[in-house]
C-alpha cells in the first residue's frame, strides 16, 4: 500500500471486521483506515467511522469521495445459515454489494478491492477430502450460490476491465474478540465459551461434521498477504482455497477437555446439519502457498490454547 492509499471497509462490525479493522490500522495508521457498518459502534471511537449500507451506491460514493477511499474491504453479507431463512434478502445483499463495489473499480474510483468467498462455493457433488482449487462445485445453498457468482463476476471484472480484485475462500473462522453472525461453523466459537461458562455445550451440528476451520490471526494474514502481494502473482481472480485445520465438534471437543476436565458435549442437529454436510471436510491450498506464499500457522491444539486463556 502507498502513503496515498485509504481504505474503506465495509461491514466493519462484524466477526471478521472488528479484528481486520484493527490489525490495518496497527500497519496502514489509524487514520488510513475507514470503518462503516450499518450502525455506530464502538469502532466509531478507536478511529474514522461511517454508517453506511452497502446497498445505498450514492451513499457508497459520497464516502469514498469524502475519504479519497482507494482500496475497498467488503465484507457486509448475510452469511449461510440466516441466508437459507432469507434467500432473497442473501442473494440480494451479497451480489448488489458486491456489483456497487466493483463498478467504483471499473470506473477508476477505487484502485484495488477485497472480497471474501467461502469454502460454500463448493457443494454436494464436491470431491469431501482434500477439495482442490478446480474442482466440481454446484452449492447447495443461497449463500454458496451467490459466493461462487461473486467468484465468477470478480473474474470476469478482473478480465474485462481489468479491475484488481483479490479473494480468499475463507474456511470457517475462529477467535476470541468478536462474534460469529450467522454461520454454520459458529458452533466453533459459542463451544468456547459455553465450556468456561457452564463447562457443557449442546452442538447443533453432529458429533462427527467435520469441516475447515482456521484461526482468525491467520485469515487476517492471509487477507493482508494477498492484498499487499504483486498483481502479478495473484494469478487466480475468482478466489484462492486457503487451509488452516479440520476437525469435528468431537475433536473440538476433546481438544477442550485437556484444559476442563468433565467437559460435556451433546448433539442436538438442526438445519445447519444439511448445509455443513454439503460442505468438503478439508480444503487443499497448493495455489495460494505457490503464488503468493500463504502459510498457516495455527491448529486445533495452539488455537484451543490461545481461546481458553483470552475469554477467560
Ligand atoms: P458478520 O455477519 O459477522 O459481519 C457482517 C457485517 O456486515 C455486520 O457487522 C453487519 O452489520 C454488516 N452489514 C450487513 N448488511 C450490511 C449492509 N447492507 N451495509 C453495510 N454493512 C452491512 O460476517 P463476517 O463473519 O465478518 O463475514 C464477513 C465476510 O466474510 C462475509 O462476506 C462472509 O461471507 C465472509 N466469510 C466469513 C466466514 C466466517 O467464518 N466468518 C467464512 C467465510 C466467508
Ligand atoms: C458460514 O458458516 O456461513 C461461514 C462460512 C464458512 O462461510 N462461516
Amino acid at each position: 500500500m502507498s502513503k496515498k492509499d485509504v481504505i474503506l471497509v465495509i461491514g466493519s462490525s462484524g466477526q471478521i471486521g472488528t479484528e481486520l479493522v484493527q490489525k490495518l490500522r496497527e500497519v496502514y495508521g489509524t487514520d488510513n483506515v475507514v470503518a462503516s457498518d450499518l450502525k455506530k459502534t464502538e469502532q466509531a471511537k478507536e478511529g474514522p467511522f461511517e454508517v453506511l449500507d452497502i446497498m445505498n451506491a450514492q451513499q457508497l460514493l459520497d464516502i469514498v469521495s469524502k475519504h479519497k477511499v482507494t482500496q475497498v474491504y467488503l465484507l457486509a453479507a448475510l452469511l449461510s445459515a440466516t441466508a437459507e431463512k432469507m434467500p432473497k434478502f442473501g442473494w440480494q445483499l451479497n451480489m448488489e454489494g458486491l456489483f456497487h463495489v466493483l463498478d467504483l473499480a471499473k470506473e477508476k474510483i477505487i484502485s484495488k478491492i477485497y472480497w471474501p468467498s467461502s469454502i460454500a462455493v463448493f457443494g454436494p457433488n464436491t470431491p469431501k477430502k482434500n477439495t482442490p482449487q478446480f474442482t466440481v462445485m454446484e452449492p447447495s445453498t443461497v449463500y454458496g450460490i451467490s459466493k461462487q457468482a461473486g467468484e465468477r463476476w470478480c473474474e470476469y471484472y478482473f478480465n474485462k476491465y481489468n479491475v484488481d480484485v483479490r479473494s480468499l475462500r475463507y474456511p470457517g473462522l475462529i477467535g476470541w474478540k468478536s462474534a460469529p453472525g450467522g454461520g454454520t461453523t459458529d458452533y466453533a466459537v459459542h463451544i468456547y465459551h459455553q465450556a468456561l461458562k457452564t463447562g457443557a455445550y449442546d452442538c447443533f451440528l453432529s458429533e462427527n461434521t467435520t469441516l475447515p476451520m482456521m484461526y482468525m490471526d491467520d485469515a487476517i494474514k492471509a487477507t493482508i498477504g494477498i492484498m499487499e502481494a504483486n498483481a502479478a502473482d495473484v494469478k487466480i481472480r475468482s478466489s484462492y482455497n486457503i487451509s488452516g485445520m479440520s476437525f469435528s465438534p468431537k475433536d473440538i471437543a476433546a481438544e477442550i477437555r485437556k484444559h476442563i476436565k468433565g467437559f460435556e458435549i451433546s448433539y442436538t442437529p438442526d438445519f445447519r446439519q444439511e448445509i455443513a454436510d454439503s460442505w468438503p471436510q478439508s480444503i487443499v491450498d497448493i495455489e495460494a502457498k505457490k503464488d503468493w506464499k500463504w502459510m498457516p500457522e495455527y491448529d486445533l491444539a495452539k488455537m484451543t490454547e490461545i481461546m481458553l486463556a483470552n475469554l477467560k
